[in-house]
């Protein structure tokens, strides 16, 4: 039951006689514990049919404390002995931590939604848990753009990511192949561009090999209770708004967003397959006011400090052959395609600081010269983050060869995934977000890293479950605790807390993919 993922500073187990829950059990929180207090009622509440009450004088207590001087951001104190568990966290968020750790020493069964076998006794065994983050960016993206995930499914992975410690979900609401935003100035971003006629599910094992219509957007009301229940669980939702490339759905919807002189763009739909486009954004003011609207509508909804405005993979031959797009690089006194999107670009980082937010995109703004104040998202490896962080810039590491989640994670024909390159749990275990070559005073910019769940061959949250776990739980660890050099990682001991996080997983109701076994679909 001490078998936590991801795995704590330090932990020790004591000797004497555990925490007994039961009916007569308080739970008491004090002063900005509320929210840890919530989430164990209702989670803990509901798992084991107990009332957990603020009233005093019970049986036992479970104390909820926040506690300023105990160490640093999101660090957590978790003390279990005899009729007291005391949990206490630096801060409000440290504390919720320690209370993701408490369901963990509850078993298994402590992760279901109801009491499943009757009466029985919930004990935790006596431990002291002590415990703070590696890192203060510890995040999932999720592409909701090439297969839509309703609502629902959202939720659920901001519970799924609040049971591994990870805080920051970074949500690909727009690309090519669909707009999953409402937004009230510009309605036929979702009315066209969140459908599309035909798609490939992706889906090698499925007989779902198929075209099909697809589609689906999230209303600002949808967005609001995405965003409020994130931060109910101490995570900050980070929209993304992939500008200038990955842009067809948009462009499908207002025409006069592409570089009309040189395609009818009129005739362009929302894209139905995958890969890279070469409809982009044209350099025009027209789409500059346009994303601003957009922009100001999403500031309103993410109160979140960075915005991602995208900027990966915009081929520029459009831009090559547009006399509009031509005119504005001498009319700047640019040298290039690629300094005119980091004019773009900067634009946007420009527009963002001044309404107090950060920019933040992927390595490709790096190209044509850095904005002043963005932070870089590190995906083609490691060099885009290296070098952004020796520029002054801060980064999050979530290079494609180790933490692309939408990568198969083993060899064989049985693996759902066409892509070919294969990225196993040892592989994402061993992951080392910080490289060596960077300084200690570079690798300050590294806030941290992320996982990445592209959806192109995932067509509903099985199949992303399969993609994302156990993976997620590898990189979990990575991303919470003070692991050693990756050579010198304990992966079998990693996979013997495995077996007890995969019962935790079941439990959750997680497609995961079994260490052994038939897949769940076979
Ligand atoms: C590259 S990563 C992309 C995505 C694809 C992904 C597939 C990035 C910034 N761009 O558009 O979905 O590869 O692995």
């Amino acid at each position: 039951m001490t078998d936590l993922i991801p795995a704590p500073r330090r932990i020790e187990t004591g000797n004497g006689p555990g925490f007994v829950l039961d009916a007569g059990t308080v739970l008491e929180a004090g002063p900005g514990a509320e929210r840890a207090a919530r989430w164990l009622r209702a989670t803990v509440g509901a798992a084991t049919g107990l009332p957990l009450d603020p009233r005093t004088g019970g049986t036992g207590a479970l104390h909820l404390r926040v506690r300023p001087g105990l160490g640093g951001p999101e660090a957590y104190r978790l003390t279990v002995g005899a009729g007291r568990a005391l949990v206490e966290g630096a801060d409000a968020t440290g504390l919720f931590w320690g209370a993701q750790t408490f369901r963990q020493l509850l078993g298994p069964e402590a992760f279901r939604r109801a009491p499943v076998s009757g009466t029985r006794t919930w004990e935790l065994p006596a431990v002291t848990v002590e415990d703070a983050p590696r890192f203060r960016w510890r995040g999932l993206m999720l592409d909701v753009a090439r297969h839509f995930m309703p609502k629902e499914g959202v939720l659920r992975y901001l519970d799924l990511m609040a049971a591994h410690k990870l805080n920051v979900f970074h949500f690909h609401l727009t690309d090519d192949q669909g707009w999953r935003i409402e937004i009230e100035r510009h309605p036929r971003l979702t009315e066209i561009g969140s459908w599309r006629a035909r798609t490939k599910t992706g889906h090698r094992a499925s007989p779902l090999w198929e075209e099909k219509p697809h589609g689906g957007y999230y209303t600002q009301d949808d967005i609001r209770e995405i965003v409020a229940y994130a931060a109910e669980r101490h995570i900050t939702v980070v929209p993304e708004i992939d500008v200038p490339g990955h842009s067809q759905a948009a462009i499908a919807a207002y025409p006069e967003l592409g570089n009309t002189d040189v395609v009818d763009t009129s005739a362009l739909s929302v894209w139905d397959t995958w890969g890279i486009n070469p409809n982009v954004l044209a350099p025009t003011d027209t789409t500059l006011r346009f994303y601003e609207g957009v922009l100001e509508e999403v500031l309103a909804l993410f109160p979140s400090e960075f915005v991602h405005i995208g900027g990966d993979e915009c081929p520029k031959e459009q831009w090559r052959l547009s006399p509009t797009a031509q005119a504005r690089i001498r009319e700047l006194g640019l040298a290039d395609e690629d300094e005119l999107q980091s004019w773009f670009i900067r634009h946007f980082d420009t527009w963002l600081a001044a309404r107090g937010r950060r920019l933040i995109g992927w390595d490709e703004i790096l190209e044509g010269g850095l904005a002043e104040g963005a932070a870089v998202s590190s995906w083609r490896g490691y060099a885009g983050g290296i070098a952004a962080a020796r520029a002054g810039h801060d980064v999050v590491m979530c290079p494609e060869q180790q933490v692309y989640l939408d990568h198969r994670q083993a060899p064989g024909p049985d693996e759902p995934v066409p892509i070919g390159w294969v990225r196993t749990l040892e592989d994402v275990y061993r992951f080392e977000p910080v490289p060596p070559e960077l300084t200690p005073e570079e690798a300050r910019h590294v806030l941290g890293t992320q996982a990445n769940l592209w959806t192109e061959v995932m067509e509903d949250h099985a199949r992303v479950d399969y993609q994302a776990f156990p993976r997620l739980a590898a990189f979990a660890e990575v991303a919470w605790s003070a692991l050693p050099a990756p050579a010198d990682r304990d992966f079998a001991g990693f996979e013997r807390r495995m077996a007890a996080h995969y019962r935790r997983l079941d439990a959750l109701g997680i497609a995961y993919r079994p260490p052994a076994g038939p897949l769940p679909w076979q």
